[in-house]
């Protein structure tokens, strides 16, 4: 009789991480075998996930934020969006994880154990905004392919790691060097060994700044699986797609990285404004860099009740990819007239900044609540859609909250 194979180590060790309980006897777990808490799994419980968060998609695994829940200064791992391309990595063994610096402009190829990373070079924190490309692609029309996300892919957390450009000066980079591409320890869909659900990366002045870290904890604590444990690229105020997950190796490019989706109609828009269901040839497309200006009204719900004669007390988050925010408004009319009110300075570069308003109601009656920011250099969020694109990327159009005053 052949003997029984028992599930590795590593795997059972991620599949306790995915159930959130020790599996008694997983010692003796057969070699393939599915728990039934992975085969119809609750994805609340599994990504310590808040019940009022969305799930877009199974396969993969995107579930979003709704307004209202963003409502923290720094976003909690139970109110932020999850964005896969692929399959959550598996077999995860930190004691063994390992980041690998490479690439025709890198000056020679090196291997670093997270101990090493942790100890060789200085640690940062940062809160960083995140943002997914796709954020808002609901409202395109003609509609765009993809995740259906209204407002709720985007955070603020906490991120602590080391500088990349820490890691990329220890290693030595070639004149020629460009362009960085990251890849992941995820699995394409497909299962295909020789596929990777998305690599993609940062021309070098993104990468060489302050704040972009090779990242290893969110909130003060290991980054959850689901956003990237144990190692993580983030770069905050580009496409979120740039902030590589489960990160195990960085190439040094002398050409624009050309990894999975940073090609065709993948985190590209046209170069310049076309017309909605146009056609546009490759060449006219350009990648997505610095995200554009953006904000949200976080309290209250919509639909809130006021009473006649009280004022509304609103907040929000605003944030402008690689710019700050220097202005915010309001308005309670349909945006016939706008009025400005407090932002206060971010944290930090590249995290979002809140800001509030005292509302009066002329009188009993339904009304919207819009919100508006403006960026450094004067440029503010449209009021209706922005320019449309073939997937549906960057809508940034003013949020909105319903408030009946009774
Ligand atoms: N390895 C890997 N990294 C990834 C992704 C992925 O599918 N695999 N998705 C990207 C995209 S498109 C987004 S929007 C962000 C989402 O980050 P989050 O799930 O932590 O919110 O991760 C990015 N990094
Ligand atoms: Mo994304």
């Amino acid at each position: 009789m052949k003997r029984r194979n028992f599930v590795k180590k590593a795997v059972l060790g991620t599949m306790t991480t995915v159930i959130g309980a020790k599996i008694v006897f997983g010692n003796v777990l057969p070699e393939g075998y599915q728990p039934l808490a992975l085969q119809d799994p609750d994805p609340f419980k599994m990504f310590d996930k808040d019940k009022g968060m969305v799930v877009l998609n199974d396969k993969p695994w995107n579930i979003e934020a709704k307004a209202h829940l963003l409502d923290d200064k720094i976003t909690p791992n139970k109110f932020m969006f999850i964005r896969n391309n692929g399959i959550i990595p598996e077999d995860i063994d930190v004691g063994k994880w390992t980041l690998t610096i490479d690439g025709e402009s890198a000056k020679q190829t090196k291997t670093y154990t997270l101990a090493e990373l942790k100890s060789k070079f200085p640690q940062h924190t940062y809160q960083l905004t995140l943002e997914c490309g796709g954020n808002g692609r609901s409202e395109f029309d003609p509609p765009a392919k993809g995740n259906q996300w209204t407002i709720g892919a985007v955070s603020c957390a906490t991120w602590t790691g080391v500088r990349l450009r820490d890691i990329l000066e220890d290693v030595g980079m070639k004149n020629d060097a460009v362009y960085i591409g990251y890849h992941a320890a995820d699995v394409h869909l497909s299962r295909d060994p020789k596929k990777e659900p998305i690599s993609r990366g940062a021309p070098l002045p993104k990468v060489m700044q302050d704040e972009t870290l090779i990242a290893f904890k969110m909130n003060g604590k290991d980054i959850p699986l689901a956003h990237g444990y144990p190692l993580r690229l983030v770069a905050g105020g580009w496409p979120a797609s740039v902030s590589g997950k489960w990160v195990n190796r960085i190439s040094v490019r002398n050409i624009v990285h050309d990894g999975t989706k940073m090609t065709g109609t993948a985190y590209r828009v046209p170069c310049n404004p076309v017309a909605a269901g146009e056609k546009v040839k490759d060449e006219d497309m350009c990648i997505i860099e610095s995200m554009p200006v953006k904000s949200l009204i976080t309290y209250p719900k919509t639909g809130a009740t006021l009473q006649k004669g009280k004022k509304l007390n609103i907040r929000g988050h605003a944030w402008s990819g690689e710019l700050e925010v220097s202005k915010m408004e309001y308005s309670i009319d349909f945006g016939s007239t706008w009025k400005e009110c407090p932002i206060e300075k971010p944290a930090n570069r590249l995290a979002w900044q809140h800001f509030t308003a005292s509302i009066d109601f002329p009188k009993k009656g339904y009304y919207e609540v819009w919100a508006r920011a403006t960026d450094a250099r004067g440029i503010s969020q449209p009021m209706l859609l922005p320019g449309w694109n073939p997937k549906g990327y960057l809508n940034n159009a003013c949020h909105r909250i319903a408030i009946k005053v009774v």
